[in-house]
């Protein structure tokens, strides 16, 4: 038997794109043939620099704040959602809003609503600085405090402990968010339950791939941009779980020769923001090295689709003949 043929390649499913980047991604590519270019976007629309890149060469335009996009003009909110306070400053700029955000963001900004007006401290877990946590906390802001991670646990504050209430971004660590559960709960024995799950089925379902993977790999690849936090997190998790390396490429052109040296099995999987060409790409950048055999490892079947924003929907209506 030569090397070559003991080389081989795991590749997770599911892996890449998640029903609401699917239909963010498609909003904004439909909005440019039906309105034409440009198309402002605030924020990046995914967290994904090609993704990105594409659509800003088709003719959208990203900007940080709502405030950079002319009077009157088209602005797409990202998927990862927004604060109130941007749909009012939206409309007094009179601007055509179409509003991305997924439809598992917007159930998450609900339950905050409805705690809030509960007047329960809620405990939001996420990461500091990501959009999808300053949009959820604008839903309620004297009553959200993020905690990131476990090591917050400790610092928390709150009014009543007996009326507290915890949700969470939707694409953090499974594993880690039960431990700070876990953790707010020895402080907070009364803490209430978010109605369903926050971090969602995409989330959920590409770390669950990934640990498959990783027990069985040597070397695991994440396609993915650096603040995507569901790719980062995929890369924590294939360390944890087997793999005695990981790593987070944007491009097939950004792995290192050398993390192949002794590995026989390279796993590969990709972030919830990332078109499968480019997972495309790393196979076949993986092929010429020897590791042309390819096994797709199914952990969870995967059908979600969501209908496009209300918005867009009701411009594209067919009109009766
Ligand atoms: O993983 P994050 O939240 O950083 O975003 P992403 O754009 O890389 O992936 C899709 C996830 C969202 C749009 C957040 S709900
Ligand atoms: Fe929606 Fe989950 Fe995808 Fe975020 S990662 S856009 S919550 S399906």
């Amino acid at each position: 038997m030569t090397a070559n043929s003991q080389r081989r390649v795991l590749l997770a499913k599911p892996r890449g794109y998640c029903a609401g980047v699917d239909r963010a991604v498609q909003t904004v590519e439909i909005a440019l043939e039906k309105y034409g270019a440009p198309i402002y976007v605030r924020k990046q629309i995914v967290h994904n620099v090609h993704v990105v890149k594409t659509l800003q060469e088709r003719g959208a335009i990203f900007v940080d704040e709502t405030e950079e996009v002319p009077e009157g003009a088209i602005v797409v909110f990202s998927a990862h959602g927004v604060a109130p306070a941007v749909h009012e400053e939206a409309d007094g700029l009179n601007l055509r809003t179409i509003d991305a955000t997924c439809p598992l963001v917007t159930k998450v900004h609900k339950e905050a609503v409805r705690f809030a007006a509960q007047d329960y401290d809620i405990l939001l877990i996420g990461h500091e600085g990501h959009e999808e946590v300053i949009g959820t906390t604008g839903e309620a802001p004297d009553h959200i405090h993020l905690v990131d991670g476990p090591d917050d646990v400790a610092g928390v504050q709150v009014r009543d402990p007996e009326k507290v209430a915890w949700l969470s971004q939707t694409t953090l660590s499974v594993d880690e968010t039960i431990a700070t559960v876990e953790k707010l709960r020895e402080r907070f024995p009364q803490l209430m339950d978010p109605p369903s799950d926050d971090i969602c089925y995409a989330t959920q379902n590409r770390q669950t791939a990934v640990k498959e993977m990783a027990a069985r790999a040597q070397l695991v690849i994440v396609v993915g941009s650096t603040n995507s936090s569901n790719s980062v997190r995929l890369v924590e998790v294939a360390k944890d779980h087997g793999a005695d390396d990981a790593y987070l490429v944007d491009y097939a052109e950004h792995i290192d020769p050398a993390w192949l040296e002794g590995v026989t099995t390279v796993g590969v999987t990709s972030g919830a923001s990332v078109p499968d060409e480019l997972v495309q790409e790393v196979l076949a950048w993986l092929a010429e090295r020897g590791f042309g055999e390819v096994e797709e490892i199914e952990s969870v079947p995967e059908h979600m689709r969501f209908a496009l924003p209300k918005d867009l929907r009701k411009d594209l209506r067919i009109t009766p003949v």
